[in-house]
């Protein structure tokens, strides 16, 4: 038998660097979080195109039963005082659930449920993060260096970023040297 052995997609653990595949791009700037952070005046002095954070995925099949494989790079950084985050978001298929690993950097990785009952996991090189269904996700990078982490999802889970629209209860800040956690009334 003379089969080939096919060269599969290859990642850099190191730095999420996806190498010789075909990836989709997607960067998310301060121009485009508008209301995502608590003091939204201080995102608008912010300079609009700046970069908060990057996706790179896998080309792959959006067929029902498939996996996405996805990277984000979350950039160091705040806006007054709150540390760069995700938008965040439910699957809109609530039931369906994701794996987070995280690569490099250091940050949280907050989850929320439908009754607002949120919690925090650490994110660190080596991490691992079973997000089950109906639970809503967002990473915090509250380190001084980009926050990276690999995600599997289902191809047929999809965004539902409107049920967020108030945002989540718990919000992240640098207080000197400190991170301070403050809950938001309309989260
Ligand atoms: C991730 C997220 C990615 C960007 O791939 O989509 O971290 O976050 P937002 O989608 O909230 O902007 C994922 O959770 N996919 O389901
Ligand atoms: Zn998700």
């Amino acid at each position: 038998m003379n089969l080939p052995f096919i060269q599969p997609p290859q990642v850099d653990w190191a730095s999420g660097a996806f190498a010789d595949s075909p990836v989709l791009r997607k960067s998310t700037r301060i121009v485009d979080l508008a209301g995502v952070f608590a003091d939204e005046p201080s995102r608008r002095m912010l300079p609009g195109e700046q970069v908060v954070y990057d996706v790179e995925m896998l080309n792959t099949s959006p067929t029902e039963g498939e996996l996405y494989t996805g990277v984000t790079h979350l950039y160091p950084g705040c806006v007054g005082g709150e540390y760069f985050m995700t938008r965040g978001h439910f699957h809109a298929r609530r039931e369906q659930g994701e794996v987070y690993f995280g690569l490099r950097g250091t940050g949280l990785l907050l989850l929320q449920d439908e009754q607002g009952v949120a919690r925090f996991e650490k994110v660190f090189a080596g991490s691992v993060h079973i997000i089950p269904g109906f639970t809503a996700h967002r990473l915090i990078n509250t380190g001084a260096e980009v926050l990276s982490a690999l995600a599997v999802w289902p191809a047929a889970a999809g965004h539902d970023y409107a049920a967020l629209a108030n945002g989540f209860r718990l919000r992240v800040f640098a207080n000197n040297q400190n991170i301070e956690v403050r809950e938001v009334q309309n989260g």
